[in-house]
């Protein structure tokens, strides 16, 4: 078999993340504003840090900066959870983690599709984000049918979208052409529709029992929701939205500002309300687009995890109605506990680190030591922390609040089910802790054999 005849993954899914963005920007002009604004903001940062910008380009991250960005949408039935995940392999992209949004009264479980090995990362780390609807939580019964009936009328995959994937799978690549019109076609999925595929009193009728299962079932697709850039400094970002127009939500999610940025920082400006057209003609209007910022850090091990989670669990009460500078300020008195240096982090095995041999360390030869933090001290081995590329449901539960309007409910708490998503998936999700582990012991072990053990 000629591999060089098809496309590789990694190329697909960055076409495919390129008229993706493209798209949105044509459909919601303030993404746009956004990423200009995030553009500004990354030059600003980086040329008031030298260092940051020095260990970017050291750590190959700086080209995929400008790239970089997730996104979400919202499916309504396991047959289509199960072609997207088809339709993503194509673009090298997998299911990584399990999210139970039910904790936040949203009734969806998802996962994120995913590049999981080092060199698609840095090529283009494009995600998405997807929820999958579960009906078997809403308790009334004609509504959940009447929904269930509506999503089994529709397909939201183009007939040659799915002739494409398929091709794929028997062929084990796609051409030139191939990959060309498969990004147009699996780009269609995601279009918004001003259309609705029902009458208003049917949206209103799902709108009333969940605003999210309006927005899931009444459409012809999943429309992607939003698209996030990567920012170096979101700070700035929520101070600097409203200069260029746009109204950020009341507080950034995740951890407090950091030397050593942890995990994910996140902050969205407001879904806009937008026209729509019913069936039997009647205009109405629907709120689902927004925009999203993020800012990521370290991965954390599930000790760093477990006092991340109890360190923002304790902060709750504390931040409750606060504005964002006050929230900031508890937050960080509250992350103090969080040890905030490298060194610490990797000690105390609250973080994941890649090991790497300096220029001495190539040029020792064989050395007697084994112990990788004497290594380090004595400058022949160096720790770089490796980038969470993953999301987190307490933050997700807040951006999906601030957009679907109201506070939370508890109507389905409770339910997490991996295994049910997993069904609908048809095939396992991988463990993100298990991506990162792997990667820190794969870099350990050929720093250690590099220096003769
Ligand atoms: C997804 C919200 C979650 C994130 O970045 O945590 C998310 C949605 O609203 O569909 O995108
Ligand atoms: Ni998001």
């Amino acid at each position: 078999m000629n591999l060089s005849l098809y496309v590789s993954a990694d190329v697909i899914r960055d076409r495919f993340s390129r008229a993706m963005s493209a798209m949105y920007q044509a459909e919601v002009p303030q993404y746009e504003t956004l990423l200009d604004l995030v553009d500004q903001v990354n030059r600003d940062t980086l040329a008031h840090d030298p260092a940051l910008a020095e260990r970017l380009a050291r750590y190959d991250e700086f080209e995929r900066l400008g790239v970089e960005r997730h996104g979400a949408i919202r499916v309504g039935s396991a047959g289509e959870m199960a072609m997207l995940r088809r339709l993503f392999a194509v673009m090298g992209m997998f299911p990584v983690g399990y999210y139970d949004l039910s904790v936040a009264g949203v009734p969806v479980h998802s996962t994120a599709f995913r590049p999981i090995d080092d060199a698609s990362l840095a090529h283009n780390p494009f995600r998405l984000f997807t929820s999958l609807l579960r009906l078997e939580l809403v308790e009334n019964d004609a509504l959940r049918e009447r929904a269930a009936a509506i999503l089994a009328e529709r397909d939201i995959f183009t007939p040659a979208a799915r002739e494409l994937v398929e091709r794929f799978e028997s062929q084990g690549g796609l051409t030139e052409a191939q990959a060309d019109r498969f990004v147009t076609e699996a780009l269609e999925t995601f279009r918004w529709h001003s259309d609705a595929t029902v009458d208003l009193d049917t949206y209103e009728a799902l709108h009333a029992e969940h605003r999210l299962i309006a927005d899931v079932v009444c459409f012809r697709g999943p429309h992607i929701n939003h698209l996030t850039p990567r920012t170096l400094d979101i700070d700035d970002i929520q101070r600097r939205m409203p200069e260029v127009g746009i109204e950020p939500k009341a507080v950034i999610e995740g951890p407090p500002r950091r030397d050593c940025p942890i995990l994910l920082r996140q902050t969205s400006f407001k879904a806009l309300t937008e026209s729509i057209r019913f069936a039997g003609r009647n205009q109405g209007t629907h709120t689902a687009r927004f925009g999203e910022i993020e800012q990521r850090g370290v991965a954390l091990t599930a000790e760093g995890r477990a006092l991340y989670d109890r360190l923002l669990g304790q902060s709750r009460a504390k931040t409750q109605g606060l504005d964002n500078e006050s929230h900031q300020r508890v937050l960080a008195e509250i992350f103090a506990a969080f040890p905030d240096d490298e060194g610490e982090l990797r000690r105390q095995g609250l973080a994941f680190f890649e090991y790497r041999l300096t220029e001495a360390g190539r040029a020792a030869g064989t050395v007697v030591e084994t112990d990788l933090e004497t290594l380090i001290e004595r400058d022949l081995v160096e720790a770089r922390p490796i980038t969470y590329e993953d999301f987190l449901p307490v933050s997700a539960a807040g951006i999906f609040q601030s957009n679907l309007g109201g506070g939370e409910s508890q109507a389905y708490t409770g339910n997490a089910s991996r295994e049910a998503l997993e069904e609908a998936l048809g095939v396992a999700i991988i463990d993100e802790l298990e991506l990162y582990a792997e990667h820190e012991r794969q870099s350990r072990e050929n720093v250690l054999a590099a220096l003769g053990h």
